[in-house]
């Protein structure tokens, strides 16, 4: 199967590094979704990443969609979202409050590098990274023990880490977070993250 999309996208890195800790063997297409937007529309519709081709041809688009695909591909036992119950509500909850912010301090994101600069909107850019400190807050409220076993959202919660880290440092310096900071380091300590891991952000940047 083919993993399109950079990973210096959250999304994709998920799916990278859930593939690899499944075990699955993946080819790596790395056209980028800004440079190749026209080929990168002839695989996703949307012209948005991540797309997992699979061997027989079909494309499956969206990261949730692909990281359920991989858990019933796998079976309930190795499943890395449990299968039911409040084990798995409590899971579907950390993952939103993950892919939250990934899309708030996306957006604000955008906003300051790439939209043209005398279109930025201040207010916008606030609001943006108000809605995402308060899920880095809420996740940062959870105990995270370096027991557990690598799950979903341990492993989306780790990639939205490093992408904030990437996009907008300040708003997550060392020491304000210990459980975040604590959770980031060892899971970017395995192999599957130190082989994804984003080392920039290459996005077009506005005049
Ligand atoms: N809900 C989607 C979000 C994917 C997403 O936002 N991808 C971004 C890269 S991080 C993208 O393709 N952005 C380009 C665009 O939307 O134009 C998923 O989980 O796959």
């Amino acid at each position: 199967m083919i993993l399109v999309g950079q990973y210096n996208s959250p999304f994709v890195r998920r799916v990278a590094v859930s593939l690899r800790v499944l075990g699955f063997a993946y080819e790596h297409d790395t056209r980028s979704v800004f440079g190749d937007f026209d080929s990168m529309r002839q695989t996703n519709p949307l012209g948005r990443i991540p797309s997992l081709v699979l061997d027989d041809g079909q494309v499956l688009i969206d990261s949730a969609a692909i990281l359920d695909w991989l858990d019933q591909k796998v079976g309930p036992a190795r499943a890395l979202i449990p299968p039911s119950g409040p084990a798995r509500q409590h899971a579907l909850r950390l993952i939103a409050l993950a892919t939250g912010v990934v899309d708030k301090f996306g957006a604000a994101a955008y906003e300051r590098i790439i939209r043209p600069t005398a279109y930025r909107w201040p207010e916008w850019i606030a609001r943006c990274r108000t809605q995402g400190q308060g899920a880095l807050a809420a996740l940062a409220a959870k105990p995270w023990p370096a027991t557990a076993a690598l799950d979903q959202a341990a492993i989306t919660t780790a990639c939205a880490l490093r992408y904030v880290r990437l996009v907008d440092a300040e708003q997550m310096p060392p020491g304000r977070y210990p459980a975040l900071d604590a959770l980031s380091a060892r899971c970017e300590a395995l192999a599957e993250f130190k082989a994804t891991y984003p080392a920039d952000y290459a996005v077009p940047k506005g005049e």
